[in-house]
């Protein structure tokens, strides 16, 4: 896990939020990086106390997701699993009739803010540097620099990472776990943790699981074998698979206005 692998210790990181002004043109202004913490004066456990702020810090955005009456969504998968994209055409579609936002994480590079950035949706894009996983920290900096006047669902990409993003809580009010087809459909089993704090799992890029032999119904009892909890729903943001069953999903869960 993530406070045993040792990259749990907090760094600093950068915020930066994207607005579209006109067409083609983006504002960006970027947050000072938070000051690098005092190293330990002596090696102890950090990993009790890191978490607890951390789960103090989650609280207070859970509260302030709900005070506002947002939905806000973690949404967690290894690199390269279809997180922007999904949110791109979730925001295109869905986002369209409800106001959304978005704050994406990354180690470096503003790249997937810029391609999320949208005129009806705010956007900010947070670098971790070293950090492997969003923490609630940096989720509330991020959310705190948007304008989330009418916002109705709050997405957080998480950095791409199957291991250590499990035991950060961001106060999400759901957590969504994509599957791509193109990992394999064994992955429940062998990063178990993530999969068993899901309350969705996306299986992702279906529109290809034929051609690499990805075998849906075999992905699809593993997710069920270790997250019987989670709603599965099999999509392809390329070819619209199952989208309307995502967006049925996310209007079911928006809090009362
Ligand atoms: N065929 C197919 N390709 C997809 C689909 N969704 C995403 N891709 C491709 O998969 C690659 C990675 O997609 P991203 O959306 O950047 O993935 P990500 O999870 O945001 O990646 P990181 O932020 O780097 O973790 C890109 O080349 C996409 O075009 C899909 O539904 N079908
Ligand atoms: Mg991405």
């Amino acid at each position: 896990m993530c406070v045993e692998c040792g990259c749990g210790t907090a760094v600093p990181f950068g915020i930066k939020v994207l607005s579209v002004l006109a067409p083609g043109l983006l504002r960006a202004t970027s947050a000072p990086a938070a000051p690098a913490p005092e190293p330990p004066a002596k090696a102890v456990d950090l990993r009790i106390p890191l978490l607890a702020k951390n789960d103090r810090q989650a609280a207070q955005n859970r509260a302030e997701f709900a005070r506002r009456r947002m939905l806000a969504l973690n949404l967690v998968s290894s690199p390269g699993a279809g997180k922007t994209t999904l949110l791109g055409r979730t925001l295109d579609e869905f986002g369209l009739t409800t106001r959304c936002a978005v704050v994406v994480g990354d180690l470096e590079t503003d790249n997937d803010a810029r391609r999320l950035a949208r005129s009806h949706a705010p956007v900010a894009q947070i670098t971790t540097g070293t950090a492997c996983h969003l923490d609630a920290e940096m989720v509330a900096k991020s959310a705190g620099a948007l304008d989330l006047a009418g916002v109705r669902v709050l997405f957080i990409e998480n950095v791409g990472n199957l291991v250590c993003p499990a035991e950060f809580d961001l106060g999400e009010t759901l957590r969504v776990v994509l599957l791509s087809t193109t990992e394999g459909e064994e992955k429940p089993l062998k990063y178990p943790p993530i999969f068993k704090t899901a309350h969705i799992v996306l299986m992702t890029k279906v529109d290809v699981a034929d051609a690499l032999g990805f075998d849906r119904k075999l992905a699809a009892e593993n997710v069920r074998r270790i997250a019987p909890q989670a709603k599965l729903i099999e999509v392809s943001a390329r070819s619209g698979e199952g989208l309307a069953d995502w967006y049925e999903v996310l209007r079911a869960a928006l809090p009362p206005a």
